[in-house]
């Protein structure tokens, strides 16, 4: 078996955590597989460094959309299925793919037949993002969000229900009927990539069937996506903090820095689907707090053992916030919170850009 999947869903929806529960089932399982990290930014991203960490098999591909760059996803797949020995690898999409089946699936369909199977082209979804698309819960996302967050789900051979842990039993029953009435032709499996209920069942799902090429009408213009897009900032930053004195509590740390962006881009009226930060001591041990709504409370998912004198630390968010706030507000926020622990910062690099703007900051 050489299999390919894409694995699309918005921001936060556990996209990069479905991918490692599923790497780590299928190499438990004796099927070597391998997750690919795709996103806009420059490499070193959280979501790579995170998966690395955790023991996962996993690469990088940053800088542009696999939509755009068939040849390296290509060489990259060959490499992972002849040195690697790989029978299944998956990669996700920056943002949110719509279109990445044409561009992603189409190429490799019309150009490399031969090399791999196209594996169901996966949505993956959860509460938040549903409740949105049903006019209900209170969020502060942009009503524009919603052409995407429809049309992502429109575009799956596979939609994926994650996070079933924090459902009742009725929110998860109207979240499948939802998906059922939305998609009717279309089968919705229900995970935890948390606590691995469902990661099994999906696995197989995975490796016994392929994709159908569905032909989606999104009916969304163009001036809708526009509009959706054109609320959205990337901002990723890099940095090295080093304390004066003592040590400090990097789990403490990367919490407060979050509440701090959180309350300042609530503040403007703004919110952030996925904000996340990532850090790994020199011994390997690592932390990553993550921010999933201006109106939620920081997750840290993950905490470091033990305290800390220095710390590099990887920042990614895509923001629905204008992208010079955007920037200004997270240095400020790192310069601000830092100081509170007696930190000093330098920065390796930083990029802010609106995702349709042409320059970047
Ligand atoms: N409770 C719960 N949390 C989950 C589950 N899956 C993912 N999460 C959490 O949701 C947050 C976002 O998960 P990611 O896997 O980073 O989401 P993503 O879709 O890759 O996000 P982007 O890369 O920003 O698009 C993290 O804090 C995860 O730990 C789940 O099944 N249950
Ligand atoms: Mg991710």
């Amino acid at each position: 078996m050489r299999k390919f999947m894409v694995v699309s869903g918005f921001l936060g929806s556990g996209k990069t955590t479905v991918m490692m529960a599923l790497t780590n089932h299928l190499n438990q399982t004796g099927r070597k597989a391998a997750m690919i990290s795709n996103d806009l930014g420059r490499k070193g991203l959280a979501d790579y460094r995170y998966s690395r960490a955790a023991g996962v098999v996993s690469e990088e591909i940053s800088g542009e959309c696999i939509c755009f760059i068939t040849e390296n996803l290509i060489e990259r797949l060959r490499r992972l299925y002849s040195d690697g020995g790989c029978e299944m690898i998956m990669s996700d999409i920056p943002g949110f793919g719509v279109g990445a089946l044409e561009h992603v699936y189409g190429k490799l369909r019309e150009k490399y037949p031969d090399d791999c199977e196209l594996a169901p082209f996966t949505v993956i979804t959860e509460g938040s993002s549903l409740r949105k698309l049903m006019n209900k819960g209170d969020s502060a996302l942009p009503d524009e969000m919603k052409y995407l967050l429809r049309s992502q789900l429109l575009e799956g051979d596979l939609i994926v229900l994650n996070k079933a842990d924090l459902y009742t039993e009725e929110e998860r029953e109207e979240y499948e009927r939802f998906l059922r009435t939305l998609c009717p032709s279309v089968p919705v499996l229900t995970v935890s990539a948390l606590t691995g209920e469902g990661i099994p069942g999906l696995a197989e799902y995975l490796c016994s069937h392929g994709t159908e090429f569905p032909e989606p009408d999104f009916n969304v213009t163009e001036e809708q996506f526009e509009a959706a897009f054109g609320k959205l900032s990337m901002y990723n930053c890099q940095y090295y903090a080093e304390v004066c004195c003592d040590d400090f509590d990097a789990n403490a740390y990367l919490t407060e820095l979050a509440e701090e962006i959180r309350d300042r881009l609530a503040e403007k009226g703004y919110d952030t689907p996925h904000l996340k930060l990532f850090a790994q001591s020199e011994d390997g041990d690592y932390c990553k707090a993550d921010l999933l709504g201006v109106k939620e409370n920081v997750i840290l998912t993950r905490r470091m053992k033990h305290r800390c004198v220095d710390l590099p630390v990887v920042l990614n968010t895509t923001s629905a916030a204008d992208s010079v706030y955007l920037a200004k507000t997270i240095d400020e926020s790192i310069r601000l919170v830092s100081g509170r622990y007696n930190l000093s910062v330098a920065v390796y690099y930083k990029e802010c850009f609106g995702l349709n703007e042409e320059g970047r900051i």
